[in-house]
């Protein structure tokens, strides 16, 4: 008994040595690593231009060559103007940690060499549908659009927009959207407007392949699809909605739903039904 207490004792020592030990090898370094950036410390970059990591290095007193341990966080958005930072960190096998930053500027070009030589006109993008159906005597509610140019950024603000939309008429109209540059490059863009009477009759769906469809056990399901026509509102095929699961490892008989409305809320439906088995 004594004889074991004795060897719990030694042991216990023996682990404060090593410990105090440890803990004085930490103690003895407190210098942090030195961090080098590989290129500049604060860059320009033109709007959209990619930005180019060059790396850094990390030494330290004790450790050595730390450049592996190198963290980096980078909130750069390149499509943004904006003042954004690249961090890189590294900490010590003793745990100091070292910070650096790299500033990033993203900047409109605006010498006037590059405003001379621009010849890329803006980028118009619409927001919501295109054709775009409205029912007859509601209002039309213009959803918008953004211009993007290379040179000169966001030109959203400068967009004009002119149409010949009639909502009492039902017919097909055109939104148009135009927008220049400042050097007078410009681009046009339209929306197409479908005014629809109020009608009954329904829409008819198509399903595209067949209908029962076989499918071997652990086959592949593909989604043919479908189309839908409406008496009033033409090509209704965007706005069909598709549900259901198809599960090819287990033997059944599976449903597939099909639906679509026209603009005055009358509707159809198809199913298919997938057959998976022998
Ligand atoms: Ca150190
Ligand atoms: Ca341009
Ligand atoms: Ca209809």
């Amino acid at each position: 008994m004594n004889h074991l207490y004795m060897k719990q004792v030694k042991i216990v020592h023996l682990l404060f040595i090593i410990i105090t030990f440890i803990s004085a090898c930490r103690k003895e370094d407190l210098i942090p690593p030195v961090i080098k950036l590989n290129g500049s410390e604060s860059i320009q970059l033109d709007l959209y231009e990619l930005y180019i990591e060059y790396g850094a290095t990390a030494e330290d007193n004790k450790d050595g060559d730390l450049t592996d341990r190198i963290n980096l966080i980078n909130n750069i958005n390149i499509n943004r103007l904006g003042k954004y930072q690249v961090i890189y960190s590294v900490t010590d096998y003793s745990g100091n940690t070292e910070i650096k930053s790299r500033s990033v500027d993203v900047v409109f070009r605006t010498n006037t060499d590059t405003i001379s030589n621009d010849t890329i006109p803006p980028v118009i993008t619409l927001f919501g549908p295109n054709p775009m159906y409205i029912k007859i005597n509601i209002e039309y509610i213009e959803p918008g659009a953004k211009a993007m140019d290379y040179v000169y950024g966001d030109l959203t603000p400068f967009i004009t927009i002119a149409s010949n939309i009639n909502t009492s008429v039902a017919g097909s109209y055109s939104v148009f959207y135009s927008v220049c540059d400042f050097s007078e490059n410009c681009s046009e863009v339209f929306r197409t407007v479908i005014v629809v009477i109020d009608d009954n009759i329904s829409p008819v769906i198509t399903l595209i392949g067949p209908n029962p469809m076989y499918i071997p056990l652990y086959g592949q399901y593909y989604e043919p699809g479908a189309t839908a026509w409406d008496e009033t509102c033409g090509d209704l095929t965007p706005y069909i909605s598709i549900t259901g699961n198809v599960n090819t490892n287990m033997s059944g008989n599976y449903p597939i739903t099909y639906y679509v409305e026209d603009f005055s809320g009358n509707f159809d439906t198809k199913i298919r039904i997938v057959h998976v088995g022998m």
